[in-house]
Order: structure tokens, then C-alpha cells, then sequence
């Protein structure tokens, strides 16, 4: 794509849309940046971007910017039917994301990770795989680092590690993963695509361009990844943690096997991943498939996994205080992710629930809310929906994060576990998740010198 002075308007001002405005800005050409919040609010973001001769507009999308533009880069955040990306379409104008802009710059090839869960740990997993294994190899995307951002360091040696969401997929052209691995598809972002059948579709539309010689990695004991099996060319990778796969990884007597074509390997023992959880014995499989059709060693791949370190924000260890264990699960903002997190302690619970709710049913909680949770502490704007579809458990209103801490810490006695894993996005009172979970470890430490 050549950009020398073409018009190019950024959608959104957030991490995205200021490492596009730079990268197209740097590429030549003549940019405007575009976002709903006011000049004070971004009073962080702005100045460099003047700086380098881009035009920002703020406190909402102008009709007449969104005219004539060549091309139109749109942020994950900015929903595709927005009325104005609508117009603009049927103008002729060019909308991708910046995913898909990226895809275009980046020489190398891409392994893809999505799913509803897990997409973090197993990307930075991958990562560490593949630099164990000796490859020249970057990690961005969803994670938190825009794949925009990587395109200057990137070469045709690379291997780019990218956690993709739905939001990203929905605006991607001619990305083209050589390995796409789907983790799990659970109700997530209802609230944006609609349907669950809406959201699955985008999931599916990272392999659209794959070919017969890419590899599609999919979760054998996920129903909707099964399915998805049949809307790739590539060839698939399967793995289990139940049962064993033809091509793939699996668990045999506690060891991970990987095996392609009729090589098989002993990777690990299971019992070496140093990670909680059944859910992350799959993020491993698949960050293992991953490494080995990459042609990572097995000995490479099995010193980076027992090397891991849990992601931050994603079942993180905080604390013992008075013998009650603090975790942060600030990442699992959704229902299915609160699940995984309350199956990996067997019961004494004290879960802090809630944040700004995606259009999600938390009654699906209620078995595992009676079979190990001692009192649910509600935060945030989801509070009362959360309280009318939950039973079996009594229900603190807390109302604030602050709040919900000091209350859990009052009522849990030695052997007790207080987990942040609210089954929510975090917008309603933070920044990010991010912001949520460093709060939330924060006051666990003031816990401690109380
Ligand atoms: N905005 C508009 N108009 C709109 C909507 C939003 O101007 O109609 C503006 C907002 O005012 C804001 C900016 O757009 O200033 C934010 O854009 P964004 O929401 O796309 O946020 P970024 O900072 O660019 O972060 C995005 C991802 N955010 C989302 O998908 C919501 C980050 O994922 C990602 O790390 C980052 O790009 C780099 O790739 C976060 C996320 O919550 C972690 N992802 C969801 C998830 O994991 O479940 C999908």
C-alpha cells in the first residue's frame, strides 16, 4: 500500500489509533485523528501527535471529516456499524483496522492466537516458546502492544506473535496468519456484536485467508472450535487435555505429547507447567502446537513453558495474610473466564463480581457460586443485574473496589481465598483492566500493613 499523501483519517485516539496516526504520518501520509472524547481528556495523547504535523479533531466525529478521505483506519474499540463508517463505505472510502493495516506492513510470518479466554497467557507463552526455540520473533496485538507498532522492527525472519479479538477480526482484509490457533469460543461482547452467532463469525474470519500450507490449531474439547473446523483450508492441529488427537497435542499419563504426521514427542510432564488451572494445561497445548509447527525443539519448548511466569492480571498470586490468599483475575472479564477461575480453587471463596456488564447471563454461575464460593462483594455499574441472576450465595453490595477488599478481608478466615474475577469489562470505574487489577493488588499490600 503506498500512502505517500493520500488522505488517511484515524478513528479513535487510544494505543491504536496514536501508533497508526504516527505509523501513516511516518509513511507520508497526511493524517487526521478522530475520537468522541474531549481535547482534555486527551491532553496526554495530543501534543505528539501535533508534533509530527497530524490533525486532531475531539468531542466527537465531524460528518464532514469522515468525507473524502483515501482510506479509513478504525480503532477495535469503534464499533463497525457506527453510522458514519457506514457512509463512508457506501462512498467508496476504504474502512479497515488497524490490525489490517498492520498486516500490510509486516514482513514475516504471523502466528495468530484468539479465543474467549486465555488469548494473553497463551500469546506471551508462544512468545517464549519461540525465542527458547530460536526464532527472531515479536509478540503484540490484543495483549496490549498495537501490531502497528511493530511493523518497523519487524523483517521477513520474523515470527510475529499477535493475540487477536473479535473486534480486530472484524476489520481485517488480507491478514494472514500461517498459524491461527482459537482457544475456546464462550458468549463474550454481546453487547457489541449482538449475537452469539455474530461474534463466532468474526472469531472465524482469522483463517479467511489461510491456505492449504497454514495451520489452524483448535481446541478438540471446545464444541464451537470443533465446528470451526469446517470453515478453514488450513491444515488442523488439534489439542486436548481429554482425549487424544490425531495431529496435535494431548495429554497421555500426564505427559504432553506433540504429534505431526507419524512423529511423535514427549514434550513435558504436565505436571511441570507452573501455571493454576485445567484452563491453562489448554493454553499450554496450544501454545506447544504453536512452538512445534514452527519447528521448535521439544527440550526448547519445555524449558520455556517450566520457565512461564502467570501473566499479570490473569489469576496472579498477590498475597497470604493471615493466611487468607489474595488473587488477581482482573483479565477475566467475562462470565466463562470467572468460571475457570473459581474451578481452580476448590471452595472458600470470596469473589468480587461485577464492572460494566456486556449484555452476559451470570446465572450461569450459580452451581459453582454454591459448590464454592462463601459471598459474592458486587462492584460496579452490572451490581444489580448480577444480584437478580445470582442465588445460592449471600451478596454483599460493595459497590467500590476499595470497598469489596476491605469486606472480604473482614469476613475470610484463615484458608480462605479473595479473587478478583469479576466477569466484567472495567470501564465503568477504571481505565482498564489493567488499572482494576493494580488497584486491586495495591490495597491488597495495605491489607498486609494494616
Ligand atoms: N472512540 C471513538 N469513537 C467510538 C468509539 C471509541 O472515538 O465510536 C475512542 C475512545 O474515545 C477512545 C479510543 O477510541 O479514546 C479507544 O480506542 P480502543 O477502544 O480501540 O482502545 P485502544 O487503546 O486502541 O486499545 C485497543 C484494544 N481495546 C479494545 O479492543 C476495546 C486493546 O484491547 C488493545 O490492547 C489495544 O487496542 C492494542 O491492540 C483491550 C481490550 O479490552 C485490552 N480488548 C478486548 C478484550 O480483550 O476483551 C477486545
Amino acid at each position: 500500500m503506498d500512502l505517500a499523501n493520500k488522505r488517511v483519517l484515524v478513528v479513535g485516539l487510544g494505543k491504536s489509533g496514536v501508533a497508526s496516526a504516527l505509523f501513516l504520518k511516518e509513511h507520508g501520509a497526511q493524517v487526521t485523528v478522530s475520537d468522541t472524547k474531549s481535547g482534555n481528556e486527551l491532553r496526554n495523547e495530543i501534543p505528539v501527535l501535533l508534533d509530527h504535523g497530524i490533525t486532531v479533531e475531539t468531542g466527537g466525529h465531524g460528518e464532514r471529516t469522515f468525507r473524502g478521505q483515501d482510506l479509513i483506519v478504525v480503532s477495535p474499540g469503534v464499533p463497525v456499524d457506527a453510522p458514519l463508517l457506514v457512509q463512508a463505505r457506501s462512498q467508496g472510502e476504504p474502512v479497515i483496522g488497524e490490525v489490517e493495516l498492520a498486516a500490510q506492513f509486516l514482513p514475516g510470518r504471523i502466528v495468530a492466537i484468539t479465543g474467549s479466554n486465555g488469548k494473553t497467557t497463551t500469546t506471551t507463552l508462544a512468545g517464549e516458546i519461540l525465542t527458547a526455540g530460536g526464532l527472531p520473533t515479536l509478540v503484540g496485538g490484543n495483549i496490549g502492544t498495537p501490531a502497528i507498532s511493530l511493523a518497523g522492527r519487524a523483517t521477513v525472519q520474523s515470527v510475529i506473535v499477535l493475540e487477536v479479538s473479535s473486534f480486530q477480526l472484524e476489520t481485517i482484509q488480507t491478514f494472514h496468519p500461517k498459524i491461527a490457533v482459537v482457544l475456546n469460543v464462550t458468549p463474550d461482547h454481546l453487547d457489541r456484536h449482538r449475537t452469539l452467532e455474530k461474534y463466532i463469525d468474526a472469531k472465524a474470519r482469522i483463517f479467511e485467508n489461510q491456505r492449504g500450507d497454514d495451520f489452524a490449531v483448535l481446541n478438540a474439547d471446545d464444541p464451537t472450535c470443533v465446528s470451526l473446523a469446517r470453515r478453514t483450508r488450513a491444515k488442523v492441529f488439534w489439542f486436548s487435555r481429554q482425549k487424544e488427537v490425531q495431529e496435535g497435542a494431548w495429554v497421555r499419563e500426564g505427559a504432553i505429547l506433540f504429534r505431526n504426521v507419524d512423529r511423535q514427542h514427549e514434550i513435558m510432564l504436565a505436571s511441570e507447567i507452573p501455571l493454576k488451572g485445567a484452563h491453562n494445561l489448554e493454553n499450554v497445548l496450544a501454545a506447544v502446537c504453536a512452538g512445534a509447527l514452527m519447528g521448535c525443539a521439544a527440550e526448547k519448548i519445555r524449558q520455556a513453558v517450566h520457565e512461564f511466569k502467570a501473566v499479570e492480571h490473569r489469576l496472579e498470586f498477590v498475597a497470604t495474610i493471615r493466611g487468607v490468599d489474595y488473587y488477581n483475575d482482573s483479565k477475566a472479564t467475562n462470565v466463562d473466564a470467572t468460571i475457570k477461575a473459581l474451578e481452580s480453587f476448590p471452595a472458600n471463596i470470596h469473589l468480587i463480581l461485577g464492572g460494566k456488564d456486556k449484555g452476559s447471563d451470570y446465572s450461569v454461575l450459580n452451581d459453582l457460586l454454591k459448590k464454592r464460593v462463601k459471598h459474592v462483594y458486587t462492584i460496579g455499574a452490572a451490581a444489580a443485574k448480577i444480584k437478580s441472576q445470582i442465588k445460592n450465595v449471600e451478596v454483599v453490595h460493595a459497590e467500590t473496589l476499595d470497598n469489596a477488599v476491605r469486606k472480604a478481608a473482614a469476613a475470610a478466615t484463615a484458608g480462605d481465598v479473595v479473587l478478583l474475577a469479576p466477569a466484567c469489562a472495567s470501564f465503568d470505574q477504571f481505565k482498564s483492566y489493567e488499572e482494576r487489577g493494580k488497584l486491586f493488588k495495591e490495597m491488597v499490600r495495605n491489607l498486609a500493613n494494616a
